[in-house]
């Protein structure tokens, strides 16, 4: 046992990853499944704000790049899938653990999709946090997340350009364009800030997961790097971000800004957000209609074993 212990602390001293064989800690296995499995149903769930706009889309061509946006996300979701299951956990109860209420999903996609503007504004705000969030992982100490990771950053490139495409077309548009492209921004800012997390004082895991090169910068530090991308790419699009306080500070090199309302946060991880209800019933529907497929899949494999 001495030996395996040893082997692990030196893979994490040394920064070389952790495999599927290696002994690992219980606890660093049970840190992976849990954000590993919230990850992997964030994209799954994160499918239904945007598909809601798949059949209103304003031309072919915004819907078949939309289309295959969304179907990225089941990718992404499947990759995670497939990550966490190497740390001995199986698929079906991973699903269900989500289906029961158990495992949580990023609070973000737990608010509404009201206009065109808002695919713009996920792709440019929402992919662009989880590409900052996401890029450290893919230097994880768990191989097969940080591998799964790296094709997932690529594909949220495209996504957050696409967006940002959308929201470039709508602020050199109309009036009504342009004023559609502000309020959309106004109401996904904040809720893309706490992405990121509660405050680093308030974050449970952050110490212990960052000491196991798990996460690799704190939640503030991300956000604070987030509000700093952002703030130049705004001026570009001509919108207001809608944050009175948010200014440059000479002495920090950052800019200072508003924080999110972290008991909004709370509130909606706890299932109180405006749309929490309806991504999740809508799930329950989706696999309790497709359980023919998952039986057909099943009966092909064992034919073909
Ligand atoms: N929502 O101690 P910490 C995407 C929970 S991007 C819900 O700081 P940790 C792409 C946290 O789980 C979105 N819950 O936790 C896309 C913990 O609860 P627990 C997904 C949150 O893990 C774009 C508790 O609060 N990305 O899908 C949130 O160290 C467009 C205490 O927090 C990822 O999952 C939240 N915002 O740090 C798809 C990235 N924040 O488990 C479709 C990987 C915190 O003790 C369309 N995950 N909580 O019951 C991570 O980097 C981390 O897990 C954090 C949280 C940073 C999210």
């Amino acid at each position: 046992m001495a030996g395996v212990v040893e082997y692990f602390d030196e893979l994490i001293a040394t920064d070389q990853r952790v495999e599927p064989r290696d002994w690992m800690p219980d606890a660093y296995r049970a840190t992976l499944i849990r954000q590993i499995a919230q990850h992997a149903h964030s994209e799954i769930i994160g499918m239904q704000p945007e598909a809601n706009w798949l059949t209103r889309a304003p031309s072919l061509a915004r819907k078949a790049i939309l289309l295959a946006k969304v179907q990225d996300e089941a990718g992404h979701g499947l990759y995670l899938y497939a990550a966490a299951e190497t740390l001995g956990v199986p698929r079906d109860e991973l699903v269900d653990a989500l289906l029961l209420g158990r495992h949580k999903y990023s609070s973000i996609f737990n608010y509404p999709t009201l206009s065109w503007a808002d695919v713009g504004t996920i792709g440019w705000l929402v992919d662009g946090a989880a590409i900052v969030n996401q890029v450290p992982l893919t230097r994880c100490s768990y191989g097969p997340y940080a591998r799964a990771m790296v094709r997932i950053c690529k594909e949220e490139s495209f996504h957050q350009r696409q967006g940002y495409d959308v929201l470039y077309t709508l602020t050199r548009g109309t009036r009504e364009q342009r004023r559609m492209a502000q309020e959309s921004v106004d109401r996904w800012w904040y809720p893309s800030l706490a992405m990121f997390g509660p405050p680093d004082a308030a974050s449970t895991h952050s110490e212990q997961s960052m000491a196991w090169g798990i996460k690799r910068h704190s939640n503030d530090d991300l956000r604070q790097r987030f509000v700093d991308l952002c703030v130049p790419q705004a001026e570009v699009l001509g919108v207001t971000l809608p944050d009175p306080d948010l200014r440059w500070n000479d002495e920090r090199g950052h800019y200072d800004f508003t924080p999110p309302d972290y008991d909004e946060l709370m509130a909606v991880v706890a299932g109180d957000g405006p749309a929490n209800r309806d991504r999740m019933r809508h799930r329950r529907r989706a696999h309790d209609q497709h359980q023919w497929v998952r039986d057909a899949a099943a009966a092909y494999a064992e034919k073909n074993r």
